[in-house]
Formats: C-alpha cells, structure tokens, sequence
C-alpha cells in the first residue's frame, strides 16, 4: 500500500512536472499576451542563477529589471518573508499592525528622508508621486486649483497607468488607451536649456518627475552635472525635483541611489523593485514633512500597501544591500564589466558601445533598431547559458544581480563576448 501511495506520489510530481513547450503552450493559451517572453521557462533561482525545467543553468542578466539585485532567493529575505507570512500576512491599514512602524523609521532614516508612504508597485507609487506633488502645488505653492503641469522627459518609463503612459511618447504603450490624462510637459531628456525654458515659460509647474537614468529608453547616462543643475533649477522656481529610482535604486548603478553620484536629494523619492529584493510587490515615495504631510488620511492608500509582509521583507531586502556592500560592488564590477566589453568593441563589427553605470549597462548592437538581430543575439546567449533581453531594438541591457562575484562577471563576459563573435559580419 504505501509502495502504491510513494508510486503514485512520483507519479503526480513528474506529471506536474512541465516541460519548456507545455508550460509556453499553457500560457499562449491561458494567458493574455501583453508580453513576449524569451522562450526559457524557469523553475529555480539561487543568487545570480536561473534553472529551465529541464535542469539547464543560467546566469540571470537580466535580474528581473532590477529588481533582483540582492540576488534569487537571498536566504535573509526569504526567512524574513516566511516568518512574517506564518504570523500577520495583512491587516490593511484600517488598524495598526507591529512592523509597519518599524519599516517606515528604518527605510526614513536609511534614505534620509522624514517619512515614507507604503505602496506595492512601482508605479502605484509614482502615481502617489504625482498626487502628492499636485496636492503640495495647491496647498503649498499656491498653484490654481486643477492648473498644476509636471514636466517629464521624451522617451521615460515610469509605469504602465492610464495617467503614466499619457506622457509617454511609446506609440507601444500608449495608442489606444486614450483619453489621455492632462497636465504634463515634455522635454528632451539630459537637456538643461529645455528645463530651463519650460520653467521660465510656464507658471503652474509643480514638479520634474525624471528617470536619473533612463532604463528602458536603452539605459542613457546623462552628462554629468545634469541632475545636480536640474535640482538647482526646481529649487529656484519653487518646483518639486521628483527622482524615478525604481529601476536606478537600491545600489544598481554603483550607489544607494543614482542620484547619490551627484549628491542631489529629491524633493519626491520613487522606490520600488528591489526593495524587497525581488520576494514581494514592494514600492514607497518618501520625503520631508513640508511635502509629505499635504497627505491626510482618506486622501490615498491600498489594500496591501505597507503590509507587514512587505515591511518585513524590505527591512531585511534594506539590510542586505547595507550589509554585503551591494553598492560598492556594483561600482567596482560595473567598470570591470565595462573596461572588457570595450575592449572586445574595439575590434568588433557587430557591437557599437557599451554603456551604463554600476552593474545597469547596456551594449548597442551595430543594426538597425527593427532588425531581429538583438533578439536573436539573446537567443545565442540563452544557449549560452546566459539570460538577458534587448530593450529598444537594437539595445541589450546588461544587469545581474550586483551579488555577482568577479570571477562569475568575467565568466559572463567571456560568454557575451564569445555569443556576439558568433554575429560578426
Ligand atoms: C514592464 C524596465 C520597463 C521602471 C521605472 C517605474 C516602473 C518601472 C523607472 C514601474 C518598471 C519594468 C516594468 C516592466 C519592464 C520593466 C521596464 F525599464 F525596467 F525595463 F518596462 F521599462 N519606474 N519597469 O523601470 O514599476 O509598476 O513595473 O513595478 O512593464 O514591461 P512597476
């Protein structure tokens, strides 16, 4: 009998066990396709890799946008998880609970700001951003009441919301999804002179709401100086400088923050990503008191914002990026990672540049932006051994979780370097 039971046991597990085809096939059929994924289906994730159901290794290059910097299934993250999650899962804030307290003082002090509002994705918080900018415009700045402009960059990526892609200028993302929400002003992205102007020419701005690098654009730096001047130029027209650190936070460019390269403190911070190191739906807009307490209560929220789940995971997601110097390592392998790639583009056809900061770089393939060539330049990588997927057409972006080692690095950089020798033309 229990020969028969053990049997059956084996039996149930290898049928639930998928392979690669029926897993895509399960969701091609059941699923709506608002994405098109890398044709690899992961089972299994441990620092900086990834495992297909068939048992194939690979390193993770892509960290799930960023959001896996401290690495697949860090051990303290994950027991801070399964602690809290055998104990107080949510309470909504319709009462208090014993670790929502705790999270908003250590993560306040941990990014120098007065307060924090708990949200879950990174764009229910820069949606939060941009009604807390609107609020502190009219009570604060003495803006007309439903006059308030935020100016935001060409070609940004803040979000998939109604709101977030009516200034998008991604036809993608944006066609079809009107009418478009009100009260933004474009500019050229890394380009003083246009803030400039659209400060001088338009008197109800309230905020900048801008990427510190724009990721998704194919990760453009900007020149150096031009967060530190654009902070100064909000400061003299009484404009909140509002940084989008969903993808750039959490030591991913070599500091805690971009921003930190240039000392600037935002008016508005965005969190998201890893701030829970990848575990949980985690994300926050922090800032002084002078701006924060426009907010009073019935004004915002969510049912699962600021949970003790996430306020347990993001403590720990916190402490280990302090803990393990995430972001000094980030900086010392992002060179590294540079410094090699460029010497292979020296003498390469099939690769323009290298860019980034920290461990989020990005190469520039040499075709043109509707080729397939990215794309299948992944595809080699996949085989391998390696994950990663292009951005804008001809941009692969390059970002591992920043636990990576350098011995690990330079194995990937033979790797990469190795798959692109086999597109030279
Ligand atoms: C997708 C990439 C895209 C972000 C910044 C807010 C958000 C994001 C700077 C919203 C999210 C994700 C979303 C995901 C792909 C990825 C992404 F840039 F990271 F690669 F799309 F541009 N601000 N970025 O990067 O955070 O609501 O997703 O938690 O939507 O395809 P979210």
């Amino acid at each position: 009998m229990v020969i028969l039971l053990i049997k059956n046991k084996i039996k149930m597990a290898v049928l639930d066990q998928l392979t690669s085809q029926e897993a895509i096939d399960l969701e091609n059929k059941y699923g709506a396709h608002n994405y098109h994924p890398l044709p690899v289906v992961l089972n299994r994730g441990e620092g900086v890799y990834v495992w297909d159901v068939e048992g194939k290794k690979y390193y993770d290059f892509l960290s799930a946008y960023s959001a896996v910097n401290q690495g697949h299934c860090h051990p303290k993250i994950v027991d801070a998880m399964t602690k809290q999650a055998q104990t107080l899962s949510l309470t909504s804030r319709a009462f208090y609970n014993d670790v929502l307290g705790k999270y908003e003082k250590f993560a306040s002090e941990y990014f120098n700001f007065d307060k924090l509002l708990p949200m879950n994705t990174g764009a229910e918080a820069v949606e939060t951003a941009l009604k807390i900018c609107r609020k502190w415009a009219y009570e604060v700045k003495g803006i007309a009441e439903n006059k308030a402009e935020i100016i935001v960059c060409e070609n940004n990526f803040h979000g998939r919301t109604t709101t977030i892609i009516s200034f998008s200028n991604d036809p993608v993302a944006r066609k079809n999804f009107g009418p478009y929400t009100d009260g933004f002003i474009k500019i050229e992205y890394d380009n003083l002179q246009a803030l400039e102007s659209a400060l001088e020419n338009n008197k109800n701005v309230a905020g900048f709401l801008v990427e510190p690098i724009q990721g998704e654009a194919g990760v453009y730096v900007p020149t150096d100086g031009y967060l530190s001047q654009a902070k100064a130029l909000c400061e003299k027209h009484n404009v909140l400088f509002i940084a989008d650190e969903v993808q750039t936070g959490i030591a991913r460019t070599g500091q805690l923050l971009a921003v930190n390269h240039e000392n600037v403190k935002p008016d508005v911070l965005i969190l998201g990503k890893a701030l829970s190191g990848g575990a949980y739906p985690v994300s926050a807009v922090l800032a002084d008191d002078a701006i924060m307490n426009v907010i009073k209560p019935g004004n915002h929220g969510s049912t699962f914002g600021g949970n003790p789940i996430a306020a347990a995971v993001a403590i720990a997601a916190l402490e280990v990026v302090r803990d393990e110097d995430l972001a000094n390592n980030a900086e010392t392998l992002g060179q590294l990672f540079r410094s090699e790639l460029s010497k292979f583009i020296e003498t390469s056809t099939i690769a323009n540049l290298v860019r980034g900061k920290g461990l989020l770089n990005a190469v520039v393939i040499n075709d043109d932006e509707d080729s397939d060539t990215a794309w299948n330049i992944c595809m080699a990588l996949r085989d391998n051994g390696l994950l990663a997927k292009p951005t804008h057409g001809n941009i692969i972006r390059f970002a591992p979780p920043l636990v990576i080692t350098k011995e690990q690095l330079l194995d990937c950089v033979s790797i990469i370097t190795k798959t692109l020798k086999e597109f030279e033309v």
